[in-house]
C-alpha cells in the first residue's frame, strides 16, 4: 500500500500540506535524537562561531555583524550549530547547559550522517515523492529543530519559498518529521490552509560578493490574520509535508512568561522537485558545492 494515499495527494494539494501517519517508528525516532545527543556532546565551537538563529530581520543582521559572518551562509554542505538567543553570556560562554542551548542543527545531515540519510532516502519517503510524481528530486537542506524547553523564541509566520525560491514558484517542498509529539503545548506548527496559492511577497537574497550584510530581504511579509491559522498537531514518528509557500507559523507566542516546558524535537528536510536546477535562484542564501552538489533522492 502507498504510505501517501490518493486522499493525501488531493488534501496537500488543495491545503499546501498534510499530516502523514507513521513515517517513523518510535525506536527510529529514538535513534535519530540518540544520534543528536552525541553530535552536541562533542560539539567543539569557537567562540566567534557561536551564533544565535532568530526569523526576526534585525536579529539576523546583528548575529551577522557580531559572530563569523559567513556562518549561515556556508552552512549549506556542512553540520552547524545554531544557537537560541540567551545561550551565551557577553564573554560567549554557555549560560544553560549546551544541551538546552540550541535552536537548531544543519545544514546537510542527510549527507554526512548515517542514520539521517537513511530516514532522508527511505523507501517511503521515495514512494511519497514518486507518488507525486517527482522524476528526479533533489535534497537542498536538511535540519535538527530542537525547540528547547524554557529558551528560545518563536517561529514567526514565513513561506519557505522566502528562503528557497524557484522560477517557476512552488518546485520545493518541506518534509517535517517529528521525533517526539508536538502539540500546542510545546510549538507544534500552525498554517493556514490554502495560503500556498497567494505566491510570496518577500525574498532573501545574497547581496554582492565583497558587500556587507551577505544577504538581506527583498519585499516585506504579508499580514495575515491570525484567526486563520489552523493548528498541526503531529504525533512521535508522523510527519507534515507542505509546499514552500505556504505559511507555518508555531502557535504560542513564546515570552520569559510563558516559556516552553518540554521540548519538540523534529527532523527536517526540503527537496526541489528536479535535478537539473535551472529554476533554482543564484540568490538563494543556500548553493550546491562542488563538496556536496544536491544530492539525488532517488538514490541510497
Ligand atoms: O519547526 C519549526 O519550528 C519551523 C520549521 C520551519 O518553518 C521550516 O522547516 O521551514
Amino acid at each position: 500500500m502507498d504510505f501517501m494515499t490518493d486522499r493525501d495527494v488531493q488534501k496537500y494539494m488543495e491545503d499546501g500540506y498534510v499530516v502523514l501517519d507513521g513515517l517513523l517508528t518510535p525506536q527510529e525516532c529514538d535513534e535519530l535524537r540518540q544520534r543528536m545527543a552525541e553530535i552536541v556532546e562533542h560539539m567543539d565551537i569557537p567562540h566567534h562561531c557561536r551564533t544565535t538563529f532568530s526569523t526576526y530581520h534585525d536579529e539576523q543582521l546583528k548575529t551577522q555583524m557580531q559572530g563569523n559572518a559567513d556562518y549561515f551562509i556556508t552552512s549549506g554542505d556542512k553540520i552547524r550549530f545554531f544557537f537560541e538567543k540567551g545561550a551565551f553570556d557577553d564573554k560567549g560562554e554557555f549560560i544553560v547547559p549546551k544541551q538546552r542551548s540550541l535552536n537548531k542543527v544543519g545544514h546537510a545531515l542527510h549527507a554526512y550522517e548515517p542514520v539521517y540519510k537513511k530516514v532522508t532516502h527511505s523507501p517511503n519517503v521515495q514512494g511519497m515523492a514518486k507518488k507525486l510524481g517527482l522524476v528526479s528530486p533533489v535534497i537542498l537542506q536538511s535540519m535538527f529543530i530542537f525547540k528547547q524547553p524554557g529558551i528560545g523564541g518563536e517561529v514567526t509566520p514565513h513561506q519557505d519559498a522566502t528562503f528557497l525560491y524557484t522560477e517557476p514558484l512552488g518546485r520545493v517542498m518541506g518534509l517535517w518529521i517529528a521525533l517526539e509529539d508536538a502539540t500546542a503545548n510545546n510549538g507544534c506548527l500552525w498554517f493556514i490552509p490554502g495560503s500556498h496559492n497567494s505566491g510570496i511577497s518577500r525574498r532573501m537574497v545574497r547581496t554582492p560578493k565583497g558587500t556587507f550584510p551577505l544577504t538581506d530581504f527583498s519585499g516585506r511579509e504579508q499580514t495575515y490574520d491570525d484567526e486563520k491559522f489552523v493548528v498541526a498537531p503531529v504525533k512521535k514518528g508522523n510527519s507534515l509535508k507542505w509546499l514552500s509557500f505556504l505559511l507555518p507559523r508555531e502557535g504560542v507566542h513564546r515570552s520569559a512568561e510563558t516559556p516552553r516546558t518540554t521540548s519538540r524535537h523534529v527532523y527536517t528536510f526540503h527537496l526541489c522537485m528536479e535535478a537539473q536546477t535551472p529554476s533554482w535562484s543564484p540568490d538563494n542564501w543556500l548553493q550546491p558545492t562542488e563538496e556536496l552538489p544536491f544530492p539525488p533522492l532517488y538514490a541510497k
